[in-house]
């Protein structure tokens, strides 16, 4: 009753509620609460009165305070998962995008199109994004609460493209940080249009991820990486080997 905030149910009485909002955690919670890792839930409660004629008085539904529940993420961690970025319910999942921030193809389409219109009115308002850097909007009809739009560097072979990339990467995390979101997930910037080779491209990401971590060791951030095909997610999980 508190997590969905209704206001026409008899709530239960405050005590009672306590336990539940405890068991709210990542294995528990209700199917239709997709943020999974929602750390501060706002708690609306009734507030039951005994009135001196014998009978229960209700205070319409009011906010009496903020209830901080155990982060369902206490450690960082890099998990792994093969499929579409915009299937999952994650804080925040990271856009490919390019320096306009208006849509395109790729991952970037993918997103726009599962988010909707809105998403593209947000992206408007940026003003666009430097390579390297990032920047945050809603997430809209993504099961992601939010979406990081970070622009990977178009692949030239120079020195600097693997100082861009890693910004997207180390920039990406430190937003997600600066919003209390702590799980997100990545793509694999610059790899498709942008032509950055895979295998140097997954080695910067899982660096760059350990070293933000090694940076904020109680951020509490569970990376998800990303991978469209089985062929992608193998040149990552032959890195992480090769790192160990
Ligand atoms: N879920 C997960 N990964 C995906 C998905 C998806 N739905 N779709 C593609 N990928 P790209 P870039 C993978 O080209 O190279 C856009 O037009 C894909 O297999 O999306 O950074 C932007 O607007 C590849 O491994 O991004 C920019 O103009 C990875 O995502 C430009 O492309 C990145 O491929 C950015 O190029």
């Amino acid at each position: 009753w508190a997590l969905s905030g209704r206001s026409d149910e008899r709530p239960p009485l405050y005590l009672h509620l306590l336990p539940r909002l405890h068991l709210c955690d990542e294995r528990t919670r209700p199917r239709h609460h997709a943020e999974p890792s929602a750390r501060l839930w706002r708690c609306r409660l009734l507030l039951e009165r005994q009135r001196v004629d014998g009978g229960v008085e209700h205070t319409p539904c009011q906010t009496i305070g903020v209830m901080m529940l155990k982060p369902n993420v206490s450690k960082n961690e890099i998990v792994y998962f093969v499929g579409d970025i915009t299937t999952l319910a994650v804080d925040a999942i990271v856009n490919a995008a390019n320096c306009r921030l208006l849509g395109g193809g790729g991952v970037d389409g993918a997103i726009h199109r599962a988010a909707g219109r809105d998403l593209l009115a947000e992206c408007r308002t940026l003003g666009g994004c430097e390579t390297g850097a990032a920047k945050i909007t809603k997430g809209y009809r993504l099961p992601a609460r939010y979406v990081i739009h970070t622009v990977g560097p178009v692949y030239s072979g120079s020195a600097s493209d693997a100082e861009l990339l890693r910004s997207c990467y180390w920039n990406s995390l430190d937003l997600a940080r600066a919003h209390e979101l702590h799980t997100i997930a990545f793509p694999a910037i610059s790899t498709g249009v942008y032509g950055y080779p895979k295998e140097a491209a997954a080695e910067i990401a899982i660096v760059t991820i350990r070293e933000w971590f090694d940076e904020h060791p109680d951020a509490g951030v569970r990376v998800t990486i990303v991978s469209f095909s089985a062929q992608d997610d193998a040149i990552y999980q032959n890195i992480q080997r090769a790192l160990r």
